[in-house]
């Protein structure tokens, strides 16, 4: 296949063929499919293979693929120009929607990507508290910034090197480890850095070990103790901001962090990320204040022109998280309806959108029992779904998306497709 050839040359001038760990299908087995095409809920690769998409570019394309006004957009303002280096009213129109959509952000700052984001607001964090530690929980993936490639979730997770080499003793010494879901374990690493940590970073819903939601009062747990330890709450929204909800996993929660970290869907699928929150912490910011943090392309045209046009969608859009909603519902009925059916070892958890297939008899909560999961059957079901063109996230821990474009059609055919992929689980486990 041409995919398969296409590997051979990219490795030879890109490490693993790829331009990000997750997309090389390690852990998955076999050779990456090169796409050339996307639209709505499908991917066409070179070969001509057609697939129902549920990786969304990781999370970007909740419209779905192309969307004809995300993509009229682009086209209107490229013609204008792609980039100026100055300041431009797009820029004016997207701080504001962001910050009329979450309201904890009162001022924001946009940069290129996730980890341009988390890496920001962990400087502006210390700067605004004077103090260098920070709080990460196993299995949370924040970007591949040299702080947060502490026992990392994601890609990190996946080809086991959560810890990567290359970071220094002295920056990972002031990463403090604590466990999703665990509240005692952070209020034990506060209390014994009492005053020395920063920030606690959170994925609200952990989408870097697969989809793992915040128990009951976790969230409000984290929020109490960062008060009460004088540590800034961050949350790392980057994957559930505007993908749970208007104004993402806090709304849905009813928490205010103090810093909000997000991207993806805020670029319809160009390179952003933004991070922003409480007034004062904010205007810290260079220039006007003193914690500097620059990028050549932060803001550009084409980026705010495609993520304006995308949250304008969803905002015009009354029933569009409803319907979203009830789609991901049905799929996961028809999931857990396989799964006991077919009788295999697997949990299926969701938090709107998103989702995950976990290979385990017990439910995933936190870094532990998320590696309990048999990362070899869910590398058979990735096999057999793709073999029935269903293009799933190559990774037992990463998060599943769900798009406005996926069909009722699309959901069916999916719901059949697992339980054939189910059945090859159970004839290989027997
Ligand atoms: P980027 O630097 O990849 O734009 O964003 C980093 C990031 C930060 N925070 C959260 C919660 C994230 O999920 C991410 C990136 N997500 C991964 C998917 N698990 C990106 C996919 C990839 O690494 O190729």
């Amino acid at each position: 296949m041409k995919s398969d050839q296409l590997i051979k040359r990219a490795k030879e001038r890109i490490p693993g063929g790829v331009n990000s760990p997750v997309r090389a299908f390690r852990s998955v087995g076999g050779n990456p499919r090169f796409m050339v095409r996307a639209a709505g809920s499908r991917m066409w690769d070179v070969d001509g293979n057609e697939y129902i998409d549920y990786v969304a570019s990781w999370g970007p394309m909740i419209l779905g693929h192309a969307h004809p006004k995300v993509i009229a957009a682009i086209q209107k303002v490229a013609e204008s120009g792609t980039s100026f280096g100055t300041a431009t009213e797009a820029e004016v129109e997207m701080a504001e929607t962001i910050c009329s959509m979450i309201p904890s952000m009162e001022m924001v700052r946009m940069v290129n990507s996730g980890t341009e984001a988390t890496m920001s607001a962990i400087r502006l964090a210390r700067a605004f508290t004077g103090r260098d530690k920070i709080i990460k929980f196993e299995g949370c993936y924040h970007g591949h910034g040299d702080a947060f490639l502490v026992k990392a979730g994601s890609g990190a997770m996946t080809f086991g090197s959560p810890d990567s080499p290359g970071v220094p003793a002295s920056v990972a010494a002031d990463t403090l480890l604590a466990s999703f879901n665990d509240l005692a374990s952070v209020d034990r690493i506060l209390e014994e850095n009492r005053n020395e940590v920063a920030a606690v970073i959170v994925e609200p819903v952990v989408g870097n070990m697969g989809c793992v939601p915040p128990a009951t009062g976790f969230l409000q747990g984290l929020r109490t103790l960062c008060t009460k330890y004088g540590s800034l709450l961050v949350f790392d929204e980057v994957m559930t901001g505007f993908r749970l909800a208007p104004g993402g996993a806090q709304e849905l929660y009813g928490i205010q962090p103090d810093l909000t970290t997000i991207g993806k869907v805020i670029g319809g699928g160009l390179p952003v990320g933004a991070y922003g929150g409480r007034k004062e912490i904010m205007q810290m910011i260079s220039p006007e204040g003193p914690v500097y943090q620059a990028g050549t392309l932060s803001g550009n045209p084409l980026a705010m022109a495609a993520g304006l046009e995308t949250l304008n969608q969803i905002r015009k859009t009354r029933s569009f998280y409803t319907e979203l909603e009830q789609k991901a519902k049905a799929l996961e009925e028809g999931i857990v309806r396989n799964i006991r059916t077919v009788g295999v070892d697997a949990v299926y958890q969701r938090v709107g959108s998103m989702s995950t297939l976990f290979f385990t008899s017990s439910p995933v909560t936190d870094y532990t029992t998320a590696l309990k999961a048999d990362t070899k059957r869910f590398a058979l079901y990735f096999q057999e779904m793709l073999k029935q063109g269903i293009y799933l996230p190559p990774s037992q821990f990463e998060a599943a998306f769900l798009s406005a474009a996926h069909s009722e059609k699309d959901i069916e055919a999916t719901i059949s497709a697992n339980r054939r992929a189910l059945e090859a689980v159970a004839r290989d486990v027997a």
